[in-house]
């Protein structure tokens, strides 16, 4: 059969050898998973509840009973332990009595669950506070998770283009919000990866908007930006149109992120810094005197997490790597009057950026 027919399940033994790797360069002698995500990616767990404690010579995942059922047929790589008890005060009781370094997720824990793991330093037990072990393995998508992806941004292109045709005035933004997440699950998707935005008339001049009871007018713009999971992967996509004919300085805007975009699509590749990207598509809006109106980053990384690295923001030194998968979303947001924002999904090669999402970029007059 070939290896093809079989290829569906992520080798998380690999996965698992390259964080013990990790772990070990960094002076480490075991590290404590707490982020859902980063658990998901090394062993395959997807519940809410786990701790996974990744040793030298075994790793073991900590749940609840909710999860038993569940933990045992999706949990490779690592034993799974079901207990009552806290599970971080469980996994801290695995290594007591040893004498190591070991890691924890700086980002991911709380004041409380930091308590829990007892103090920094204990009969040769230290807690060492570590960022970014699991995201950097993460960030480098295989052929597996590049399917999901390439799945996920199909889906929301489709959902998207659906939309389009409910566009016009006299209709709610919450209306459009609603539609799009029911196309998105019916074309396939476990759920929105995102609050669905749709923004319309001065109201998509706020970059992360909430869809609320505004209706559509005449003469607006309206920016949708929605993404969708598939098993566990997400696609993030936004486009802008115009309800009505569109005065000619709108076009121009349209125009020039369209052109910013493109320059950061033409400059992200591998060994590039991330901020290197964001700079090339800046440097057009400045051109264009719109700099100004662009106030957040370029893009992020986008996979198990909607925001994940690397982002592409003013002066990430981050060096892009083939195998990562971000988005381009410039944007023209004037307040009182409207924004723009086109965004895509592109994965880094070596022979330039490929686009995951399918759907046209023309400016669009409904
Ligand atoms: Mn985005």
């Amino acid at each position: 059969l070939g290896g093809t027919v079989f290829a569906e399940e992520p080798d998380y033994a690999l996965r698992m050898s390259a964080l013990r790797q990790s772990i070990l360069s960094k002076g480490l002698g075991a590290f404590l998973f707490t982020h859902l995500p980063n658990i998901r990616y090394l062993c395959g767990f997807t519940g809410s509840a786990g701790a996974l404690l990744v040793a030298p010579q075994r790793s073991v995942l900590f749940t609840d009973s909710r999860y038993e059922i569940q933990a045992g047929e999706e949990v490779r790589a690592a034993r799974v332990r079901i207990t009552r008890k806290s599970l971080l005060g469980e996994a801290t009781r695995l290594l007591h009595g040893r004498k190591l370094r070991a890691g924890f997720e700086t980002a991911q824990l709380t004041v409380a669950q930091r308590a829990e793991l007892g103090p920094s330093s204990l009969k040769g037990l230290h807690w060492i506070p570590a960022a970014g072990m699991a995201e950097e393995l993460r960030g480098v998508k295989d052929a597996t998770e590049l399917r999901h992806i390439r799945e996920a941004a199909r889906i929301i292109c489709d959902a998207m283009s659906h939309v389009w045709g409910l566009v016009r005035p006299g209709v709610r933004e919450r209306e459009i919000a609603a539609e799009l997440d029911y196309q998105m699950r019916r074309l396939g998707a476990s759920g929105p990866a995102f609050e669905t935005i749709v923004a319309a008339g001065e109201h998509s001049a706020w970059p992360h908007a909430r869809p609320g009871e505004r209706r559509i007018g005449k003469n607006e713009l309206v920016v949708m930006d929605a993404g969708a999971i598939l098993r566990g992967y997400s696609s993030d996509l936004t486009r802008t149109v115009y309800v009505g004919r569109a005065p000619l300085r709108v076009k121009k805007w349209y125009k020039a992120v369209l052109e910013a975009q493109e320059a950061g699509r033409q400059a992200a590749l591998p060994g590039i810094a991330a901020g290197d990207v964001d700079a090339a598509a800046r440097r057009v809006l400045r051109k264009y005197k719109l700099e100004r109106y662009f106030g957040h980053s370029l893009g992020h990384g986008l996979g198990l997490e909607i925001h994940e690295p690397p982002r592409l923001g003013r002066r990430v030194k981050t060096p892009l790597r083939a195998g990562n998968v971000v988005t381009l979303e410039p944007g023209v947001y004037v307040e009182g009057i409207g924004g723009i924002r086109v965004e895509d999904d592109i994965v880094i090669k070596d022979g330039g950026a490929e686009v995951l999402t399918p759907l046209t970029r023309e400016f669009i007059e409904i």
